[in-house]
């Protein structure tokens, strides 16, 4: 496969200084040849173009979804990009930068194909709204933003359609939910799994769930989000905001394995890691280790 690495230093989807030098750390940990050792080519296209916006333009635009000026700008860049390594047949790696940047990712992979599917390993749900949302930030709102819901600026980014209709999306590992994200979960009847409904499932049997739906539903591609704070507390010290109650290291691999087995994730959001918050490099070494563990089964 050929792997197109797009870094995205956003952090004013977080308001939180720290995800914006991911990219460059995991570069600096030899994540291109990581990935090359299984056989792929890759081709760093480098890191998108970050405008800086100083911390009194945070409610300029709107008074509940900071910078999002900045963010839209970013993440239209982002969506022409991947839109580009899709129409190549090159498999689009999104490095982050905190979660807001799904909206250009996921506008940029759905414009390519007929009917997405989007997986959300997240320990949250990413479907507040700038009317429902607690704190404002725009990382909490990018996968209700790409199922049509939520302020125009979002959901039209790109291109002026919905990007992956609500049955074609599955949050899985989802253990931290607004009141507001509740109710629309329950409107929209969202597919959203918790750890512990995993568990009960079975990790591998959900796959294969998830999977008989969507070949049912006509799903063409799968884009996979992937939120550092899917995995245990425990585990991810450097991550915005760590919540107990999630997975352990292997199960998360095998998850994420048994997803990139499918031959269907045809790009990859990799979000929300901390450098600034990690303790002896225990979150960024863990990162490398997963998406060392992914691309061994992206053929
Ligand atoms: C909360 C909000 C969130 C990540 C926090 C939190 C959202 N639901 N996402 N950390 N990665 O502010 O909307
Ligand atoms: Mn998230
Ligand atoms: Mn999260
Ligand atoms: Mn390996």
């Amino acid at each position: 496969m050929n792997i197109n690495i797009i870094g995205v230093p956003l952090f004013y989807g977080c308001d939180k200084q720290g995800p914006q030098y991911a990219p460059d750390k995991l570069r600096e940990n030899n994540l291109i040849d990581i990935l090359q050792k299984h056989n792929h080519k890759v081709f760093d296209l480098g890191n998108i173009h970050v405008p800086s916006a100083d911390s009194d333009s945070k409610f300029l635009y709107h008074r509940n979804m900071k910078y999002v000026n900045s963010i839209v700008t970013v993440n239209t860049n982002l969506a022409h990009l991947v839109n580009i390594s899709i129409n190549n047949n090159d498999f689009p790696l999104i490095i982050g930068g905190d979660h807001s940047l799904s909206i250009g990712s996921i506008a940029g992979v759905s414009k390519a194909f007929k009917n997405i599917a989007v997986i959300w390993l997240d320990a949250h749900a990413d479907i507040n709204t700038h009317e429902t949302s607690p704190s404002g930030n725009v990382h909490g709102m990018p996968l209700g933003a790409s199922m049509g819901i939520g302020h125009e600026d979002l959901t039209n980014l790109y291109y002026k359609e919905t990007k992956v209709r609500p049955e074609n999306v599955f949050i899985l590992g989802a253990r931290d939910i607004d009141s507001g994200e509740i109710d629309l979960i329950k409107e929209k009847n969202i597919n959203v799994y918790s750890p512990e409904k995993m568990r009960k499932i079975g990790i591998e049997n959900l796959v294969d769930f998830i999977l008989d739906k969507l070949k049912e539903s006509d799903v063409d591609a799968i884009h996979l989000s992937f939120d550092m704070d899917f995995i245990d507390s425990s585990y991810v010290p450097g991550t915005g905001t760590p919540v107990n109650n999630g997975f352990n290291v292997d199960e998360t691999k095998l998850l994420l394995r048994k997803l990139a087995q499918t031959g269907m994730i045809k790009s990859m959001d990799f979000v929300e890691l901390n450098t600034l918050l990690d303790e002896n490099d225990k979150t960024l070494n863990l990162a490398i280790e997963i998406l060392d563990s992914v691309f061994e089964c992206i053929k």
